[in-house]
Protein backbone atom coordinates (compact mmCIF):
# COMPACT_ATOMS: atom_id res chain seq x y z
CA UNK A 1 0.00 0.00 0.00
CA UNK A 2 0.79 3.15 0.02
CA UNK A 3 0.53 5.57 3.38
CA UNK A 4 -0.62 9.18 2.81
CA UNK A 5 -2.88 9.58 5.71
CA UNK A 6 -2.18 9.89 9.65
CA UNK A 7 -4.92 7.02 10.12
CA UNK A 8 -3.00 4.68 7.62
CA UNK A 9 0.22 5.16 9.17
CA UNK A 10 -1.40 4.77 12.68
CA UNK A 11 -2.78 1.39 11.85
CA UNK A 12 0.66 0.28 10.24
CA UNK A 13 2.30 1.31 13.37
CA UNK A 14 -0.23 -0.46 15.79
CA UNK A 15 0.01 -3.46 13.99
CA UNK A 16 3.92 -3.23 13.95
CA UNK A 17 4.37 -2.78 17.55
CA UNK A 18 2.25 -6.10 18.00
CA UNK A 19 4.24 -8.14 16.21
CA UNK A 20 7.50 -6.98 16.78
CA UNK A 21 6.45 -7.49 20.97
CA UNK A 22 4.76 -11.33 20.14
CA UNK A 23 8.36 -11.59 17.56
CA UNK A 24 10.43 -10.73 21.18
CA UNK A 25 9.02 -12.63 23.50
CA UNK A 26 9.09 -15.95 21.19
CA UNK A 27 12.51 -15.42 20.51
CA UNK A 28 13.08 -15.22 24.29
CA UNK A 29 11.59 -18.38 24.91
CA UNK A 30 13.00 -20.31 22.86
CA UNK A 31 14.89 -22.38 25.06
CA UNK A 32 16.75 -25.70 24.56
CA UNK A 33 13.61 -28.15 25.39
CA UNK A 34 10.60 -26.10 24.45
CA UNK A 35 8.89 -27.08 21.33
CA UNK A 36 7.93 -25.16 18.03
CA UNK A 37 4.09 -25.55 18.93
CA UNK A 38 4.76 -24.80 22.81
CA UNK A 39 6.10 -20.93 21.37
CA UNK A 40 3.38 -21.17 18.83
CA UNK A 41 0.69 -21.25 21.46
CA UNK A 42 2.30 -18.56 23.08
CA UNK A 43 1.98 -16.37 20.11
CA UNK A 44 -1.66 -17.45 19.55
CA UNK A 45 -2.89 -16.27 23.30
CA UNK A 46 -0.72 -12.79 22.11
CA UNK A 47 -2.45 -12.01 19.16
CA UNK A 48 -5.41 -12.78 20.90
CA UNK A 49 -4.87 -10.50 24.01
CA UNK A 50 -4.25 -7.61 21.19
CA UNK A 51 -7.09 -7.98 19.23
CA UNK A 52 -5.27 -8.71 15.94
CA UNK A 53 -5.26 -12.41 13.58
CA UNK A 54 -2.22 -13.65 12.83
CA UNK A 55 -1.66 -13.09 9.06
CA UNK A 56 -0.10 -16.75 7.84
CA UNK A 57 -3.46 -18.33 9.48
CA UNK A 58 -6.06 -15.76 8.22
CA UNK A 59 -4.94 -14.93 4.94
CA UNK A 60 -3.55 -18.48 3.86
CA UNK A 61 -4.89 -21.02 6.65
CA UNK A 62 -1.40 -22.21 7.43
CA UNK A 63 -1.26 -24.60 10.44
CA UNK A 64 0.37 -21.98 12.74
CA UNK A 65 0.03 -18.51 14.35
CA UNK A 66 3.82 -17.86 13.42
CA UNK A 67 6.57 -19.79 11.31
CA UNK A 68 8.83 -21.66 12.73
CA UNK A 69 11.98 -22.74 11.02
CA UNK A 70 14.64 -24.87 12.67
CA UNK A 71 18.13 -25.71 11.13
CA UNK A 72 17.64 -26.91 7.55
CA UNK A 73 14.09 -25.22 7.37
CA UNK A 74 14.43 -21.99 6.18
CA UNK A 75 11.14 -20.47 6.10
CA UNK A 76 7.07 -21.19 6.79
CA UNK A 77 8.02 -23.97 9.11
CA UNK A 78 5.09 -25.49 10.52
CA UNK A 79 5.33 -24.91 14.71
CA UNK A 80 4.96 -28.84 15.97
CA UNK A 81 6.57 -31.22 18.14
CA UNK A 82 9.96 -30.35 16.87
CA UNK A 83 11.80 -30.01 20.54
CA UNK A 84 14.60 -26.86 20.21
CA UNK A 85 18.25 -28.16 21.06
CA UNK A 86 21.31 -25.66 22.27
CA UNK A 87 23.08 -25.09 18.85
CA UNK A 88 19.92 -24.90 16.80
CA UNK A 89 19.47 -21.93 14.31
CA UNK A 90 16.02 -20.77 14.21
CA UNK A 91 14.16 -18.44 12.63
CA UNK A 92 10.60 -16.68 13.94
CA UNK A 93 8.86 -15.01 11.77
CA UNK A 94 5.75 -13.36 13.26
CA UNK A 95 3.14 -11.59 10.59
CA UNK A 96 -0.68 -10.30 11.08
CA UNK A 97 -3.51 -7.94 10.96
CA UNK A 98 -5.37 -5.33 12.80
CA UNK A 99 -7.97 -3.01 11.48
CA UNK A 100 -7.05 -4.09 8.03
CA UNK A 101 -3.61 -3.73 8.20
CA UNK A 102 -0.42 -5.82 8.17
CA UNK A 103 2.90 -6.32 9.46
CA UNK A 104 5.58 -8.64 9.17
CA UNK A 105 8.85 -9.29 10.90
CA UNK A 106 11.12 -12.15 11.66
CA UNK A 107 14.75 -12.75 12.94
CA UNK A 108 17.13 -15.72 12.72
CA UNK A 109 19.44 -16.60 15.68
CA UNK A 110 21.19 -19.50 17.60
CA UNK A 111 20.31 -20.99 21.01
CA UNK A 112 22.88 -20.76 23.24
CA UNK A 113 26.14 -21.81 22.07
CA UNK A 114 26.71 -23.04 18.62
CA UNK A 115 28.72 -23.07 15.35
CA UNK A 116 30.33 -19.47 15.09
CA UNK A 117 29.03 -19.99 11.17
CA UNK A 118 25.48 -19.97 12.10
CA UNK A 119 25.99 -16.74 14.40
CA UNK A 120 27.88 -15.27 11.28
CA UNK A 121 24.82 -15.41 8.90
CA UNK A 122 22.76 -13.99 11.46
CA UNK A 123 25.13 -11.16 11.70
CA UNK A 124 25.67 -10.69 8.00
CA UNK A 125 21.50 -10.89 7.55
CA UNK A 126 20.98 -8.05 9.61
CA UNK A 127 24.33 -6.06 7.87
CA UNK A 128 22.63 -6.74 4.76
CA UNK A 129 19.40 -4.89 5.80
CA UNK A 130 21.47 -2.07 7.43
CA UNK A 131 23.23 -1.92 4.30
CA UNK A 132 19.67 -2.59 1.81
CA UNK A 133 17.89 0.13 4.34
CA UNK A 134 20.45 3.14 3.10
CA UNK A 135 19.50 2.47 -0.42
CA UNK A 136 15.97 2.45 -0.10
CA UNK A 137 14.49 6.35 -0.69
CA UNK A 138 11.55 7.90 -3.08
CA UNK A 139 12.46 7.77 -6.37
CA UNK A 140 15.99 5.65 -5.65
CA UNK A 141 15.37 2.13 -8.25
CA UNK A 142 14.13 -0.79 -6.08
CA UNK A 143 16.92 -3.18 -7.56
CA UNK A 144 19.23 -0.78 -5.64
CA UNK A 145 18.05 -2.91 -2.30
CA UNK A 146 19.40 -6.14 -3.86
CA UNK A 147 22.34 -4.67 -4.94
CA UNK A 148 23.54 -3.92 -1.38
CA UNK A 149 22.21 -7.21 -0.01
CA UNK A 150 24.19 -8.91 -2.24
CA UNK A 151 27.42 -7.15 -2.16
CA UNK A 152 27.30 -7.60 1.54
CA UNK A 153 26.67 -11.14 1.53
CA UNK A 154 29.67 -11.72 -1.09
CA UNK A 155 31.75 -9.46 1.27
CA UNK A 156 31.82 -11.77 3.62
CA UNK A 157 32.16 -15.16 1.63
CA UNK A 158 28.55 -15.79 1.93
CA UNK A 159 25.39 -16.25 -0.71
CA UNK A 160 21.84 -14.90 -1.16
CA UNK A 161 18.75 -16.55 -1.07
CA UNK A 162 17.42 -15.77 -4.81
CA UNK A 163 13.93 -17.61 -4.75
CA UNK A 164 12.82 -15.98 -1.73
CA UNK A 165 12.20 -12.08 -1.98
CA UNK A 166 10.74 -9.02 0.49
CA UNK A 167 7.60 -7.60 -0.62
CA UNK A 168 4.65 -5.09 -0.50
CA UNK A 169 2.47 -5.02 2.47
CA UNK A 170 -0.07 -3.14 4.29
CA UNK A 171 -3.61 -4.14 3.16
CA UNK A 172 -2.57 -7.47 3.08
CA UNK A 173 0.68 -9.74 3.67
CA UNK A 174 1.68 -9.78 0.37
CA UNK A 175 0.78 -7.23 -2.39
CA UNK A 176 2.41 -5.01 -4.80
CA UNK A 177 5.24 -4.44 -5.40
CA UNK A 178 5.50 -8.42 -5.43
CA UNK A 179 9.41 -9.00 -5.25
CA UNK A 180 12.27 -7.24 -3.33
CA UNK A 181 15.01 -8.78 -4.57
CA UNK A 182 17.61 -10.06 -2.54
CA UNK A 183 20.10 -10.37 -5.84
CA UNK A 184 20.84 -7.26 -8.35
CA UNK A 185 18.38 -7.73 -10.63
CA UNK A 186 19.30 -5.99 -13.77
CA UNK A 187 15.45 -5.84 -15.36
CA UNK A 188 13.95 -4.40 -11.92
CA UNK A 189 13.72 -0.91 -13.38
CA UNK A 190 10.75 -0.11 -10.42
CA UNK A 191 11.10 3.28 -8.57
CA UNK A 192 10.31 3.02 -4.93
CA UNK A 193 7.57 5.83 -3.89
CA UNK A 194 7.15 7.77 -1.10
CA UNK A 195 4.75 6.32 1.27
CA UNK A 196 5.43 2.86 -0.35
CA UNK A 197 5.20 -0.16 2.62
CA UNK A 198 7.33 -2.56 2.22
CA UNK A 199 8.53 -5.75 4.53
CA UNK A 200 12.45 -6.05 3.16
CA UNK A 201 13.71 -9.97 3.95
CA UNK A 202 17.27 -10.34 3.45
CA UNK A 203 17.97 -14.56 3.41
CA UNK A 204 21.71 -14.92 3.69
CA UNK A 205 22.91 -18.46 3.27
CA UNK A 206 26.35 -20.18 3.65
CA UNK A 207 26.10 -21.88 0.30
CA UNK A 208 23.17 -22.27 -1.64
CA UNK A 209 20.91 -20.02 -3.09
CA UNK A 210 17.64 -21.48 -3.52
CA UNK A 211 15.28 -23.39 -1.28
CA UNK A 212 12.64 -25.84 -1.84
CA UNK A 213 9.48 -26.85 -0.77
CA UNK A 214 9.44 -30.10 1.55
CA UNK A 215 6.61 -32.15 0.81
CA UNK A 216 4.25 -30.70 3.32
CA UNK A 217 3.49 -28.19 0.92
CA UNK A 218 4.76 -25.20 3.11
CA UNK A 219 8.36 -25.32 4.74
CA UNK A 220 11.23 -24.10 2.83
CA UNK A 221 14.32 -25.96 3.29
CA UNK A 222 17.99 -26.34 1.96
CA UNK A 223 19.42 -29.15 1.00
CA UNK A 224 23.38 -28.58 2.53
CA UNK A 225 23.16 -25.03 3.90
CA UNK A 226 22.03 -22.79 6.37
CA UNK A 227 20.45 -19.77 5.80
CA UNK A 228 19.55 -16.90 8.39
CA UNK A 229 16.52 -13.92 7.64
CA UNK A 230 16.08 -10.44 9.09
CA UNK A 231 12.75 -9.01 8.20
CA UNK A 232 11.02 -5.85 9.34
CA UNK A 233 7.94 -3.47 7.44
CA UNK A 234 8.57 -0.15 7.02
CA UNK A 235 7.19 3.05 5.45
CA UNK A 236 9.35 4.68 2.84
CA UNK A 237 9.63 8.56 3.06
CA UNK A 238 11.29 11.43 2.49
CA UNK A 239 13.14 12.02 5.32
CA UNK A 240 14.02 7.87 5.85
CA UNK A 241 12.70 4.88 6.08
CA UNK A 242 10.32 4.42 9.20
CA UNK A 243 10.32 1.10 10.72
CA UNK A 244 7.60 -0.12 11.99
CA UNK A 245 8.53 -3.72 13.33
CA UNK A 246 11.87 -2.41 15.61
O1 LIG B 1 6.60 -12.94 4.00
C1 LIG B 1 7.29 -13.90 4.72
O2 LIG B 1 8.25 -13.18 5.42
C2 LIG B 1 6.36 -14.62 5.72
C3 LIG B 1 5.10 -15.14 5.09
C4 LIG B 1 4.25 -15.92 6.04
S1 LIG B 1 2.77 -16.53 5.25
C5 LIG B 1 2.90 -18.24 5.35
N1 LIG B 1 6.03 -13.72 6.79
C6 LIG B 1 7.92 -14.92 3.75
C7 LIG B 1 9.05 -15.61 4.08
C8 LIG B 1 9.56 -16.51 3.17
C9 LIG B 1 8.96 -16.71 2.01
C10 LIG B 1 7.84 -16.00 1.71
N2 LIG B 1 7.33 -15.12 2.58
CO1 LIG C 1 7.87 -12.66 7.38
CO1 LIG D 1 7.67 -11.15 4.59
Amino acid sequence: MIAKTEEHINGLKEIGKIVAQIRDELVQRTKPGVTTKELDDIAGDLFEKAGAVSAPKGIYDFPGFTCISVNEEVAHGIPGSRVIQEGDLVNIDVSGSKNGYFADTGVSFVVGEGDPILSKICEVAKEAFEEGLKKIKPGSKKSGIGKAVMHTAKKHGLTVITNLTGHGIGRSIHEAPDHIYNYHEPWDDELLKDGMVIAFEPFISTKEEEVFEMEDGWTFATEESFVAQYEHTLIITKNGPVILTL
